[in-house]
């Protein structure tokens, strides 16, 4: 299997991280692809140009992130990252839905902020800091489990990716739990293998 990804993006890193814990990251290849400019053969792949996209041994295109990290749970043999029934299985879903939304509010705030086209008191940067602040505060009040799956490796990765871009944010002074959680799970060598590390 290839995976195109890019050193940056949280989701990637959320698909790398599914594979350590899975055990098989050795069969994943990884390819990195420029999005600012994405490459054909990306675009071949994935008509909207993004990372991660996997593809797998028979030549198949899988994106985005959610997908992905849903078939390599399917390919492993132990240790599942998704529960298989039950409220289990939502939770952590569900979770892995707010993780991925908190990237997306990131990223996006990333990209308003540094396009310097609008203000950070705009509108639109001003939503994507609120989605941001009140899911740091739903975390802070309800702590997720200190074990590894798809929702709490979703959070960890978009927790990094704050720190990543937005260092200046400050996140673990307002959110102690948070923090706490965060520095705990961060030891998982699927998540400290995969952490960022500024260019
Ligand atoms: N929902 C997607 C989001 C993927 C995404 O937006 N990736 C960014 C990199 S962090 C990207 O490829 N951006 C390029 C673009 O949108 O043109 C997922 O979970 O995989």
């Amino acid at each position: 299997m290839k995976l195109i990804y890019s050193q940056a993006s949280p989701y990637a890193r959320k698909v790398r991280a599914c594979a350590i814990a899975l055990g098989i990251d050795r069969q994943i290849e990884l390819v990195e692809a420029d999005v600012a400019d994405p490459p054909d053969w990306l675009l071949a792949a994935n008509p909207l140009g993004r990372v991660p996209t996997l593809i797998a041994e028979d030549g198949f295109a899988i994106f985005d992130s959610a997908v992905i990290c849903e078939y390599l749970n399917g390919s492993a043999e132990f240790l599942p990252i998704v529960p298989p029934s039950g409220a289990a299985r939502w939770l952590c879903l569900r979770l892995e839905a707010l993780g991925d939304g908190l990237m997306d509010a990131a990223v996006s705030l990333r990209q308003v902020q540094g396009s310097g086209m609008l203000p950070a008191e705009h509108p639109l940067a001003r939503r994507h800091l609120g989605a941001i602040e009140r899911t740091l505060d739903h975390l802070e009040k309800s702590r997720p489990a200190q074990h590894v799956d798809v929702g709490t490796i979703s959070i960890a990765c978009a927790l990094g990716y704050l720190d990543l871009r937005f260092p200046a944010m400050q996140w673990r002074a307002t959110h102690p739990q948070v923090a706490s959680w965060h520095a705990q799970i961060s030891r998982h060598a699927c998540l400290s293998e995969t952490a960022p590390q500024l260019a």
